[in-house]
């Protein structure tokens, strides 16, 4: 792995993240995973009821969605998800919930749709990198499944992890993240009524490359920390690693609340392309949530903890 430094870089090296590997080393990993079987999973349809936290703005195209992603297990380019992601098998599913809480146990995914009813939720995205996507989840708030397994007092942050299986997860033969990939969130962040875990978009079951077969997605926070295919959740008293903060903690805090004032250590974060659209907008604070979210954050300096 090489991550080179600023004065190096030109506009065509603004790869995801920053992140650069030896491109020789990934491509072999590529070809094996040409042989194994490309394209989606099938789609299954939903049934789902609407949500007064849609927003009404115009959703990005399926297409785009799907074809436009960041799973770094599936390797680094915008495009790698969708060409390598169909090798995963999804099924059987289970996550292990762990830690402070009186009802831990491994959760089967079939059980776990049973938690809540499904809900559409159409929610901005905001990548680090300064794009965005408007996407119509399906999913049940997180809350619902905390509540589940009952919390202890103790209870203070929530981490996640990604499936760990290099054999269907080509980008895992090298080590350019510290794998499995792990997130976290403050125990209030968690249970905020906007965090949802998702099992779909569009009205069907989630796409391999988006996460399947479920996925957290917290919308005023930066893209990352969404992490997808989660095998375990963990509740614990003191604030978890994650990925990127383990990669570069300069540049990646805990936080990653979206916010136009905090600029990454390379590159603005005031404004974003909307993909499908021409010109930038203007990024919003805490992603356009601030309504439902500033105020978990009352007191913090939003600098120190970016
Ligand atoms: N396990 C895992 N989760 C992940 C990522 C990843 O590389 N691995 N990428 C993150 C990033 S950077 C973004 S922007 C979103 C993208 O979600 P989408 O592809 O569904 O739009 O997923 C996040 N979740
Ligand atoms: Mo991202």
């Amino acid at each position: 792995m090489l991550i080179r430094n600023a004065p190096d870089l030109t506009e065509n090296d603004v790869t995801p993240h920053e992140v650069y590997l030896q491109r020789r080393q990934f491509m072999a990993g590529g070809i094996a995973a040409g042989l194994g079987l490309a394209g989606a999973a099938t789609a299954a349809p939903l049934a789902f009821k609407p949500s007064k936290w849609s927003t009404t703005e115009k959703r990005t195209p399926l297409d785009d969605v799907t074809s436009y992603n960041n799973f770094y297990e599936f390797g680094v380019d915008k495009d790698d998800p969708a060409k390598n992601a169909g090798r995963l098998k999804t099924q059987p599913w289970t996550i292990q919930i762990e830690g402070e809480c009186a009802k831990p146990g491994r959760y089967n995914f079939e059980d776990i749709l049973k938690t809540a009813p499904l809900e559409e939720r159409i929610y901005r995205l905001r990548c680090v990198e300064g794009w965005s996507m408007v996407i119509p989840w399906i999913g049940f708030p997180l809350a619902a499944l905390i509540g589940r397994v009952q919390p202890t007092s103790k209870a203070k942050f929530v981490s996640f992890e990604t499936l760990m299986r290099p054999d269907q997860m080509i980008g895992q033969r090298s080590p350019y993240l510290d794998w499995p990939y792990r997130e976290g969130l403050r125990i209030d962040e968690a249970v905020n009524p906007l965090t949802i875990m998702a099992v779909g978009l569009y009205g069907q079951t989630l796409p391999n490359q988006n996460g399947a077969p479920i996925r957290l997605v917290v919308p005023w926070k930066y893209g990352f920390k969404s992490i997808k295919s989660v095998v375990k959740i963990r509740l614990q008293e003191t604030q978890p690693k994650t990925t990127w903060q383990m990669l570069n903690a300069r540049e990646y805090g805990f936080y990653s609340n979206v916010n136009p004032t905090v600029d990454h250590p390379r590159w603005s974060q005031a404004n974003e392309r909307r993909i499908g659209e021409f010109r930038r907008r203007e990024t919003l604070m805490f992603n356009g949530y601030g309504d439902q979210v500033a105020g978990m954050y009352r007191g913090l300096d939003l600098r120190k903890f970016y």
